[in-house]
């Protein structure tokens, strides 16, 4: 007999609600659920392939355990035995330091990793954290964290309100979004252009979203900051800034008019490659749109002026007063965020509190740069000890990060490493122990990091839509176990991570003159909490103290997880509102349009004005059926156009002689490999695509479909050198490469 059950999609940004078809405990087939809140019965193709995502055979059921040499089932005693064992020790004799925490991109998709990597960290006290961040996003953060003060706070664009939208280096119709969820932002694009808006894309290829453009704009790679920096410096020149309501939140606008006065459309044009007229056009239609917003995504961040181009995206949205005003870029307000504090100065943000051992690289966000892992494995310096103990959550840095065949080296090298990952791949192969969570059918969802970025406030959750098979265990339940395992309190209750948290939180809580439950009992509170578990335990607290909770009685109509469970489909908060200057947490209280640290940069963006790279380079692409690393072994994921082929305009394959199809040898600073090529005028003159994630063919792993399809690892192609300064972000996207065709 089937039934149906609600779930969450965790396959991208966009969380979708899909309504799963299963049979017995098996899900046979997805569909949009019509009757959510938020994505209103959309799916994308991943989305419906949830069930052999769900089900692939190859997914690990239980956990390994190198023994000899060889990784062996074994229980899960054995399992977290071994973590201890493997972790302590290197904590007692190298201090925490020693031991590194690698966090990949599907944290972002678990409740897991929403509640646990957190306490991790801070029991471990390492500051050997690398993660996903600084090969994605953290050019957004560091900008937010300078201009803001706070660096979760990221404005979003108002897609479905807004009357011209700006994208840059961003491609939603195959990645359906980020750091912007919306769920069919497709459809949101057509909306917006049906009601008479524009669209503009920035991108070096004419992508599926640049055809539904009305403006394509074809830069040369890794030069948006300047383009940025001339459509600012028109605003000025041309008397078209106009800040309205921000201008009394905002400081600094004189002191950024002088700072960009090299600027100007003609001097950006050259190395941009994109005239000045267009330019001035450009910048004058987003002056002249009655609301307009400017969005950058992964081709403005992953670029070595990633973190001026995330500044300059949210400095244009400003100085056009789009900033927090209905059509604009908004700040969410989700329904987990912590209570509001009252407007005011804040404790601003600091960058380089600390630097990475052997590079000197500046932390940001607490964080080092994922480029730099290896490095701090396999180099031995007078400054501390070496990474000797790897933590990896939900991570595959040997494809994800520059110089996987160093990593590969460096995780070999390693006394211990963990891995929590479902699948025995080019990672977790190096692990000596491997923590498989079950599959997405068998776990809850609540979208803990997506609803502070989506572009209308919402709340859902969904509780496992299968119940977990026999000798699984919850990736939650996993995770507590390690904390405990690797802070000195293995075999204590996993139940009581939670509990402490919770008491922590409340005792915090209750000592907030601002809080909803300023002087009450933490333990009565305690005491309220509903949920059938510790998590779920969590999120009941966070919703009933946060911005739309009930407050624990406070206000009684308010969010709690009891109220959550009645409306399976979610509840809609309505859409995005103006909320300066409550989210500024900068010390001057205001947004610092100027902030020292991207005054400082200005020079090397000034360099670059006369920088035209004389041969070819490189930038990634994305594919709708894949999702970075971790898909290929889904034989309804693969095929089709979904391959791992060299994009290369027909003019730069004619002068090279290069044949469509045939193999390409393409060389970088970090190694060379081989792809087929595929002649197409959808990239500039001038720029090469290979997508990222492949590289399925190293030994030991378990991924059977994939082998067969393996693909070439584009990152393979860099040594980890070139990286954003002011981020220690990783550049991926226009890297010089060298061809040659295979013969
Ligand atoms: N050249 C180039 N490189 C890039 C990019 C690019 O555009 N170009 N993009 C970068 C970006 S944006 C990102 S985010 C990174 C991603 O980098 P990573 O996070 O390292 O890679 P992913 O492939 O997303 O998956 C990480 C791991 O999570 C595991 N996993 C899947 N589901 C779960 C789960 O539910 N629980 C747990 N514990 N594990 C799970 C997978 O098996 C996989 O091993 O790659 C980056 N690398
Ligand atoms: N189908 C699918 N969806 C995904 C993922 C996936 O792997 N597959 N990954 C998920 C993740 S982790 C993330 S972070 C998001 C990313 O979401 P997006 O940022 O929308 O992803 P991309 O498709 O990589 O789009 C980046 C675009 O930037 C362009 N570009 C490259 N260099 C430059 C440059 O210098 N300047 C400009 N202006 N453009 C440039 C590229 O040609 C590309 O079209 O997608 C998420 N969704
Ligand atoms: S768009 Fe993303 S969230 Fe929606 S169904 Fe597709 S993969 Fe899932
Ligand atoms: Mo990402």
């Amino acid at each position: 007999m089937s039934r149906t059950a609600l779930r969450i999609c965790p396959l991208c940004e966009a969380t979708c609600g899909l309504t799963l078809t299963v049979d017995g405990t098996r899900v046979t087939a997805a569909r949009g659920d019509r009757e959510d809140v938020f994505s209103r019965g959309f799916i994308c193709p991943k989305g419906a392939s949830f069930g052999a995502v769900d089900s692939d055979p190859d997914r690990l059921r239980t956990p390994l355990v190198r023994r000899d040499g060889e990784l062996r089932e074994a229980t899960w005693e054995e399992a977290f035995d071994a973590v201890a064992a493997g972790i302590r020790p290197v904590v007692e004799r190298y201090g925490p330091h020693a031991v590194g925490v690698v966090l990949g991109n599907p944290n972002v998709h678990t409740v897991a990793g929403a509640l646990y990597p957190p306490v991790l960290l801070g029991a471990l006290g390492t500051r050997s954290l690398f993660t996903a961040s600084t090969v994605d996003q953290m050019p957004k953060h560091v900008s937010s964290g300078l201009l803001y003060g706070d660096a979760n706070a990221i404005p979003v664009p108002d897609l479905d309100r807004t009357d011209h939208l700006l994208l840059i280096g961003a491609n939603p119709l195959e990645s359906n979004g980020s750091l912007c969820t919306a769920p069919d932002f497709p459809g949101r694009l057509k909306a917006l252009k049906a009601r008479g808006g524009t669209l503009t894309v920035i991108d070096p290829r004419r992508t599926r979203t640049a055809r539904l453009a009305d403006r394509h704009v074809a830069i040369r790679p890794g030069a948006d900051a300047l383009l940025l920096a001339a459509m600012a410096h028109v605003l000025f020149e041309e008397d078209l800034a106009a800040l309205g309501a921000l201008a009394p939140h905002v400081e600094g606008v004189g002191e950024l008019a002088a700072a960009l006065g090299d600027f100007t459309p003609e001097a950006v044009a050259g190395a941009c490659d994109v005239d000045a007229a267009t330019i001035r056009a450009l910048a004058r239609e987003l002056a002249a749109a009655p609301t307009a917003a400017v969005y950058g995504r992964i081709g403005s961040c992953t670029v070595p002026h990633g973190t001026l181009a995330s500044w300059l995206v949210d400095v244009l949205n400003i100085l056009t007063g789009n900033l927090d005003r209905p059509g604009g870029a908004l700040f969410p307000q989700a329904a987990t965020d912590k209570t509001p504090r009252p407007a005011g100065p804040g404790r601003g943000f600091a960058l380089g509190r600390w630097r990475s051992r052997v590079s000197g690289h500046p932390e940001a966000k607490g964080e080092l740069p994922l480029s730099a892992l290896a490095e701090e494995i396999d180099t031995a310096t007078d400054e501390g000890e070496p990474v000797r103990a790897l933590v990896a959550v939900a991570a595959n840095p040997v494809l994800s990060a520059p110089d996987g065949d160093r990593l590969d080296k460096a995780l070999d090298s390693l006394d211990f490493m963990v891995s929590v990952d479902p699948y025995l791949n080019e990672t977790s192969r190096h692990a000596h122990v491997v923590l498989p969570p079950p599959p997405p059918a068998q776990s809850p969802h609540h979208d803990f990091a997506f609803n502070t970025l989506a572009v209308r406030n919402q709340v859902r959750y969904t509780r496992p839509a299968v119940p977990l098979e026999p000798g699984r265990m919850a990736e939650t339940e996993i995770m507590a176990r390690l904390i405990l395992a690797a802070t000195g309190m293995h075999g204590a209750d996993p139940a009581a991570v939670d509990a402490m948290v919770v008491e922590q939180t409340l005792g915090k809580a209750v000592q907030d003159p601002h809080s909803p439950v300023h002087g009450r009992d933490p333990r009565e509170l305690a005491a309220q909490l509903t949920g059938d578990n510790g998590p779920e335990r969590r999120l009941d607290m966070m919703l009933r103290l946060g911005p739309y909770g009930d407050g624990f009685g406070a206000r009684p109509d308010g969010l709690s997880l009891r109220l959550l469970l009645a409306h399976p489909h979610g509840i809609d908060l309505g859409p995005l509102r103006p909320r300066l200057p409550q989210p500024l947490k900068t010390r001057s209280g205001k947004v610092e349009l100027l902030p020292e640290p991207i005054a400082g940069d200005l020079p090397r963006l000034r360099a670059a004005l006369d920088r035209r790279p004389d041969g070819l380079v490189l930038v990634g692409r994305r594919h709708l059926r894949s999702n970075n690393s971790w898909m290929h072994n889904i034989p309804a994921l693969t095929g089709g156009s979904n391959r791992c082929t060299l994009h290369i305009h027909p003019a730069d394959a004619e002068r090279l002689g290069v044949r469509d199809g045939a193999a390409v040898r393409v060389k970088g600073a970090g190694g060379e490999v081989t792809a087929p090529a595929e002649v197409t005028d959808t990239v500039r003159p001038g720029v090469v695509s290979l997508p990222h994630g492949w590289g399925h063919d190293r030994p030991g792993t378990r991924l059977t479909h994939a082998a067969t399809v393996p693909g070439a690892n584009v990152n393979q192609l860099l040594d980890g050198s070139l990286l954003d300064p002011l981020s220690g972000n990783a550049v991926l996207n226009g890297v010089p490469v060298v061809l040659t065709p295979v013969t």
